[in-house]
């Protein structure tokens, strides 16, 4: 028995549990009443602009399509993200959508979608799974080739340098598609080059204050950028948010970043494409938030029964120190 949208929001309300976007429209025909489709979305939390800007995107085109979406921030934990896709699943929504803060950990819940003849979209971040009929496809990045693009961009910058550069790595959520994929493609292009040397690697979990504190404490030991005696020339930073949490910090100690240190970030937020046209930034690889139109067009495809792509990809650049960056043309948020 299919619970009507007026007791899902009754349900909703009363639970506390999640917000009930998009307006409760019945569109009246003569034949019968339509009731728009009801999406429950999984979101991360709100760890970063980047995070903020996507959740914008899936509200803007839910409310564009009539699409109901009933949206459950997980404050960054796995377990409530499991919790509300349940929840989802009790509530008959038409389809789940879920952007999973780790690779691993999702079988059963999504056993019980199926089970349930709910459809599942993935989208961002990617997950590892034994069973790939247990979502219907994903949309988003690839990160392993931001990696790529990040070390690429390095091998530009000092193609006529031939002396060692140590590299600091401040990794995003380790465990997630978009930490291990930037991970894995920076080393993929950077191991080639035996100048090259990732001297330390570290999590900072995406958040801004984990930059700031990572760098801190390697400045704490004698107010220079070094490792173990070993000179930093070069931060690859997984996120703009770790990144800007750490530009403040090498001012205070009168590090010039972008000339003393070269910085490589990921994302493009505006502060961080401010930050590079002021020269503190080299690189800014490009990983595009704006999902949301292109996540309802698969879900009325999977609403109306069709197949999906197993990955539809999204379209991002690289903004870098040799661009006329007074053109160039970030996703500004
Ligand atoms: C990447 C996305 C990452 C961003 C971060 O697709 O999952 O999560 O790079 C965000 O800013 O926190």
């Amino acid at each position: 028995m299919k619970i009507k949208a007026s007791c899902i929001l009754c349900l909703i309300v009363l639970a506390g549990l999640f917000v009930f976007c998009g307006c409760k429209k019945r569109i009246q025909t003569e034949e019968k009443e339509i009731t728009p489709i009801i999406v429950g979305f999984s979101q991360i939390g709100s760890e970063s602009a980047w995070r903020t800007c996507n959740t914008q995107s899936m509200k803007e085109a839910a409310a564009v399509e009539d699409i109901q979406l009933v949206y459950a921030n997980a404050e960054q934990k796995q377990e409530n993200q499991i919790k509300a896709i349940r929840s989802f699943i009790v509530y008959q929504v038409d389809v789940i959508v879920f952007v999973p803060i780790v690779q691993d950990g999702w079988d059963n819940v999504l056993r019980e979608a199926k089970e349930a003849g709910i459809p599942v979209l993935v989208i961002d971040r990617s997950i590892r799974t034994s069973d790939e009929s247990l979502y219907a496809g994903y949309l988003g990045s690839d990160h392993t080739e931001e990696g790529r693009k990040a070390a690429r961009f390095l091998q530009r910058k000092f193609s006529r340098v031939q002396r060692p550069l140590n590299i600091l790595e401040i990794r995003g959520t380790d465990g997630s598609s978009a930490a291990d994929g930037r991970y894995e493609g920076f080393r993929e292009i950077i191991n080639k080059d035996s100048r090259f040397k990732i001297i330390h690697s570290e999590s900072g979990d995406f958040l801004r204050s984990r930059g700031k504190e990572i760098v801190e404490r390697i400045l704490s030991v004698n107010g220079k950028l070094q490792i173990d005696g070993q000179p930093i020339d070069i931060i690859f930073s997984h996120n703009d948010s770790m990144t800007l949490g750490f530009l403040d910090v090498l001012e205070e100690h009168r590090i010039r970043s972008g000339k003393d240190v070269t910085i490589v970030s990921v994302d493009a937020e505006q502060e961080a494409i401010n930050a590079l046209k002021e020269k503190k930034i080299n690189c800014v690889v490009e990983c595009n938030p704006k999902l949301g139109p292109q996540t309802m067009n698969l879900v009325k495809t999977v609403y109306n029964k069709y197949e999906i792509p197993r990955v539809t990809s999204v379209d991002e650049t690289v903004f870098t120190e040799y661009d006329n960056l007074s053109a160039i043309t970030p996703r500004g948020y």
